[in-house]
Formats: structure tokens, C-alpha cells, sequence
């Protein structure tokens, strides 16, 4: 039986990754740093049974002497390392906390992984944010890049911490450049989550309105489900490369924000311009959607999309989930789950 640890397994993408190794028969670990509820946050969405089945090992990711002692322990076979300040807008406020964990903690994992258990297949999770302002459009892996916010520099680091260890020393160490990928299991400051739990707050009158930052930025949204398929195919390969992961076609905000209240019946019409604009109830007039700048970023990045036909080509992975599929899915899960 296979082993791999997830560290950041009570995130968004720990939820799907640990159910793909567990259909796969894998033994699944998990790195989880202790909150005051002990809490396992996407893990209690799994059956008990699955619950039951992934061994929790209580600790955080920049503890040097946890990660070494984990990984030296196992020596697992694969690891896939998703622990983060994975929130773009709190890197703004929170530099330090997002380098510590970011850089500090990737450090942590690759050279642990190096001293103690160097025939570990290793993932890491990089990001669209390295293309940041980007310079050219479709990005790929030969895109250059450049990073906007203080987490997509951490992220950065840690993507070429990666290389560096890959090429100075022959480890199997990959990094996945994922486009921004949502679920049902997404986290609530993410911006698809909050519209979707917003759309249906002013739908069922819960609140007059809404409010949201940057009404233009475009991302290419896939489905976490599809993504995390794709992690586990780069660390079976014969030999270990960086990947892009996208669906090559990207919305702006309002566009999710359109999509998320057509599935609630509701058509919006929008009016304004910049902190002015407002999004109307097309049928009786209604403010549902104002912007507020508090939600805008120091900078921003505006418009990704990706290329993602290494991937295809090489592991044989496309997103499957196109975009109006994802927006129902993550507005018809909050209907029933309210
Ligand atoms: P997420 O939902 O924010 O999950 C982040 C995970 O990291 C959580 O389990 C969190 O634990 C854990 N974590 C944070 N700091 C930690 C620490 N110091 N020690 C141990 N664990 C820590 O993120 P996600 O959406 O699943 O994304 C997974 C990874 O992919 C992240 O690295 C993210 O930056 C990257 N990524 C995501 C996307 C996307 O669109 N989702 C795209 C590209 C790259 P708590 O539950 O305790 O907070
Ligand atoms: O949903 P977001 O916060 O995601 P963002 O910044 O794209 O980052 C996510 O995807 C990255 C991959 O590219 C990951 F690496 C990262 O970990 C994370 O998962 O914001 C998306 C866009 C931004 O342009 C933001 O300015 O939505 C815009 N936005 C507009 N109003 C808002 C809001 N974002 C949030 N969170 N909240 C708003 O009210």
C-alpha cells in the first residue's frame, strides 16, 4: 500500500485529494495544526467512514522539528504539500504570517524530504499568482513572471526552492501552476463563495444586498475535483516537471456574479461605473450588488487565463467542469446545505 501525506488537509483542495488517494487505495496522512476547537474543517464533509480512515498528525507547518520527524518517521511515498496562507487579500495585511508559512514552510517540507527520505515524490502547490501583471496571454510554463501581492512572491520562493532542490540534488519534486479552482468546499472569503452565499442571502431577503471589490478582474475558475486528478498524475510520471493546470477560458466577477443569481431565477442588470456600479434586480428595480473599494487590493491582478496543453499532452489531463457546471454545483450545494 501506498503512502502520502497531505500537509494543508483541511483546505478546499485536502478534501478532494485525500478521497482520489483513498479510492486509490493509498494510506492517507494528514498535517493538521491545532485551532482552538481542534477542528479538522473540510474533513468533517467526509463520510465518517473516509474520516476515519486518514491519520491525523497534529502539527504546523513551520515547526521544523514536527515536519522532520513526520517525514523521517514514514518516509512516505508521495507527499503533496498544500499547507498556505493561501488568501491573496490577507497577505496584504499579514506579510510575515504568509512568508513564514509559504517560504518557510516549504523549506521545512523539501528539505526534510531531501535529509531523511529522498525517494519521496514530492508536490507542491504553486499558482497562477507567479504570472501576477502578466506579460502575455494564454500563460504557460514559459510565461515569466510576475507575482502582484505578497503571497504570490511567498509562492515564488517556493516554486523555485522546488527547482533548485530538483535540479542540485535529483529529487522527485514537482510544482502544479493551478489556476484558481473552486468546490462546494471552498472557503467563505474566497470570492465565488462569497457571491454564491450572498446571491441567495438577498434572494431569500436575508439581506438587501451584497458587496464586492473589483467588479473586472477576470480568473480562469476550474473545478477543485478536476485539479486535484492532475496532482496525483504529475507525481506518477517518469520523471518529475512542472505543470500548468487551467480550463483556458476565463469570466470576469460580474460574470460569476450574472451566472450565480441566473441559476436562482433572478437577471441582473448593471449600472455605473467603477465604485459607483450597482448590480439590479432586472425585474423590479432592486439594488442586490454594490461595490464597496474596501475589497479592492493595493494591487491587483487582473486577467488570467491559462494554457494548460503541456498538461494535456504529457499527463493527459483537461479540466472536465466548464463554468456555468461549476457555478451551479457551488450554488445548488449552499441551497441544500443552509
Ligand atoms: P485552503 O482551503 O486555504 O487550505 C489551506 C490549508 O493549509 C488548510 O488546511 C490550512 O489549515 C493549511 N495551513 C495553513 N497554514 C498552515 C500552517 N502553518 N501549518 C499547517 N497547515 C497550514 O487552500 P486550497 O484552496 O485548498 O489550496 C491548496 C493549496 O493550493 C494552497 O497552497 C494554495 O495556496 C494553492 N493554490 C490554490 C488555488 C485555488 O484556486 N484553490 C490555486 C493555486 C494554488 P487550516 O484549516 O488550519 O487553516
Ligand atoms: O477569490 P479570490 O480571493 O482569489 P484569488 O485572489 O484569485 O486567489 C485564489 O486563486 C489563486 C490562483 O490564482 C490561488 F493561488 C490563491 O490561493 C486563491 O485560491 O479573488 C479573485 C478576484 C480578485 O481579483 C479579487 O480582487 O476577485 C476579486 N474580488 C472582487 N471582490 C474579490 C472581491 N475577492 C474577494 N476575495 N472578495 C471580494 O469581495
Amino acid at each position: 500500500m501506498k503512502t502520502a501525506l497531505i500537509t494543508g488537509i483541511t483546505g478546499q483542495d485536502g478534501y478532494f485529494l485525500s478521497k482520489l488517494l483513498l479510492s486509490k487505495g493509498y494510506e492517507v496522512h494528514g498535517l493538521v495544526r491545532r485551532n482552538s476547537q481542534m477542528s479538522y474543517g473540510t474533513l468533517r464533509s467526509l463520510d465518517e467512514e473516509t474520516f476515519k480512515k486518514i491519520k491525523i498528525h497534529w502539527g504546523d507547518v513551520t515547526d521544523h522539528t514536527v515536519v522532520v520527524k513526520l517525514i523521517n518517521d514514514v518516509k512516505f511515498d508521495e507527499i503533496y504539500h498544500l499547507a498556505a496562507q493561501s488568501f491573496v487579500a490577507l497577505s496584504f495585511t499579514n506579510p510575515q504570517v504568509t512568508y513564514e508559512t509559504n517560504i518557510g514552510g516549504t523549506l521545512n517540507v523539501v528539505n526534510a524530504v531531501k535529509e531523511f527520505s529522498p525517494k519521496t515524490r514530492l508536490y507542491f502547490a504553486a499558482t497562477s499568482e507567479l504570472y501576477g501583471k502578466a506579460q502575455t496571454k494564454p500563460q504557460n510554463e514559459a510565461t515569466p513572471f510576475y507575482p502582484r501581492s505578497p503571497y504570490g512572491v511567498s509562492k515564488l520562493a517556493g516554486f523555485w526552492t522546488v527547482k533548485n532542490y530538483r535540479e542540485a540534488y535529483d529529487l522527485f519534486m514537482c510544482s502544479g501552476i493551478l489556476f484558481n479552482h473552486e468546490s462546494e468546499m471552498r472557503g467563505e472569503e474566497f470570492v465565488t463563495k462569497k457571491i454564491v452565499k450572498g446571491a441567495i442571502d438577498v434572494s431569500r431577503g436575508k439581506r438587501e444586498f451584497f458587496e464586492i471589490g473589483n467588479l473586472n478582474a477576470r480568473r480562469d475558475w476550474g473545478y477543485a475535483d478536476d485539479y486535484v486528478e492532475g496532482m496525483w498524475t504529475m507525481l506518477q510520471q517518469p520523471a518529475p516537471d512542472d505543470f500548468v493546470l487551467a480550463t483556458g477560458e476565463n469570466h470576469s466577477i460580474r460574470d460569476f456574479v450574472d451566472m450565480a443569481f441566473k441559476r436562482l431565477k433572478i437577471e441582473l442588470s448593471w449600472e455605473g461605473e467603477g465604485v459607483n456600479e450597482i448590480g439590479k434586480n432586472k425585474a423590479d428595480g432592486r439594488v442586490l450588488v454594490k461595490v464597496n473599494p474596501e475589497f479592492f487590493r493595493p494591487s491587483e491582478v487582473e486577467d488570467l487565463i491559462g494554457d494548460a496543453s503541456k498538461a494535456k499532452s504529457v499527463l493527459g489531463w483537461s479540466s472536465k467542469v466548464g463554468f456555468e457546471e461549476l457555478v451551479n454545483k457551488m450554488v445548488d450545494y449552499e441551497l441544500g446545505a443552509i
